[in-house]
């Protein structure tokens, strides 16, 4: 089973090589901004084919314009989509990409609750509706090390958030990914983690423009191990902050429990900011591989992004914000 695929990845890989040469081509082309107006879809003119929704988002994700570039190489698909952390599918790099096929993604809602006027379960096409998407490379840097620079198509949490009209009492929001105990997920027969896995924000934190809502990388449908078919993807924190394959978002008072935390408190934290300053307990978070280099590069303060996002924790003491 394991050779039969690696065999099938490895033949894809050559046409990947081409296509991704003209992607990149395609994509320098539009950073020139010529077609952002192609953001304005059919369905702004026609808005019953908005009710269409599902069928229409292959063509929505793969037309996103590009609004954010970054001057480092993009990792390939092949290496974002095969070297994965997801452990509701295995604890193993490649077992996201072996198992891929347990999760199922559609039907698929999601619950909102807490503290907003709008709470309800809508469904991934509710979700998806009014916004339009975007493209955007950000770098992804896990807490084990190892980074990569993947093309996101997706929205602003911010503008999903909104919808929801939260109320003043809103300080944080809560994610979990899916979990029915009577039919885990393989990796979810192990309580190595307690499922769900939870992740959470501080509302600030989700307001950031920078937070993103992805629906898909490389101008493709999310790949089921990458978070399919919603993900949060949060540039300036461990990759484990941004969690995959959400069904609830709640809006809470208190900081929420998050499933590393829970596993393990004095590794890592609630906020897990990327800090080039802050050790890991059993490793240096200095320097870090990008998939696909020999040597390592210095790993950058909030990942890069710090001029964007040092002012959410101006008068906190970072060396204690792990
Ligand atoms: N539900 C869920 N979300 C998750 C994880 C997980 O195990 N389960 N792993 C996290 C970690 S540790 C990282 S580094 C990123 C990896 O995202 P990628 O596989 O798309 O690169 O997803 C994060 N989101
Ligand atoms: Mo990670």
């Amino acid at each position: 089973m394991v050779s039969i695929i690696k065999k099938k990845s490895s033949r894809i890989s050559e046409n990947l090589v081409t296509d991704e040469k003209l992607y990149r081509q395609r994509r320098q082309f539009l950073k020139t901004g010529i077609f952002s107006s192609a953001g304005l879809s059919l369905a702004t003119y026609f808005p019953t084919l908005a009710m269409a929704a599902l069928s229409e988002l292959p063509n929505r994700i793969s037309n996103a314009p590009r609004t954010r570039t970054l001057e480092e190489e993009l990792n390939t698909f092949e290496e974002i989509t095969t070297y994965n952390n997801f452990y509701e599918l295995g604890t193993g790099k490649s077992d996201p990409v072996e198992n891929a096929s347990a999760l199922i993604t559609d039907p698929w809602s999601v619950m909102v609750e807490g503290e907003c006027e709008r709470p309800g379960t809508y469904t991934l096409e509710d979700i998806l509706k009014p916004h339009d998407l975007e493209e955007r490379i950000y770098r992804l840097r896990c807490v084990e090390a190892w980074s990569m620079v993947i093309p996101w198509v997706g929205f602003p949490l911010a503008d999903l958030i909104q919808r929801f009209k939260p109320t003043s009492n809103a300080k944080y929001v809560a994610f979990e990914t899916l979990y029915d105990e009577s039919k885990p997920l393989p990796g979810q027969k192990r309580q190595n983690l307690a499922w769900p896995y939870r992740e959470g924000l501080r509302m600030d934190e989700a307001m950031n423009p920078l937070t993103l809502m992805a629906v898909g990388l490389y101008g493709k449908t999310m790949p089921n191990q990458n978070g399919a078919p919603l993900r949060l993807v949060v540039p300036w924190k461990y990759g484990f902050k941004s969690i995959k394959s959400i069904v609830k978002i709640a809006f809470v008072e208190q900081e929420p429990a998050t499933s590393w935390n829970m596993a393990n408190a004095r590794e890592y934290g609630f906020y897990s900011n990327v800090n080039p300053q802050v050790d890991h307990r059993r490793w240096s978070q200095k320097r870090e591989r990008r998939i696909g280099e020999y040597f390592k590069r210095d790993t950058l303060m909030f990942n890069g992004y710090e001029e964007e996002v040092a002012y959410l924790y101006e008068g906190m003491d970072l060396s204690k914000n792990y």
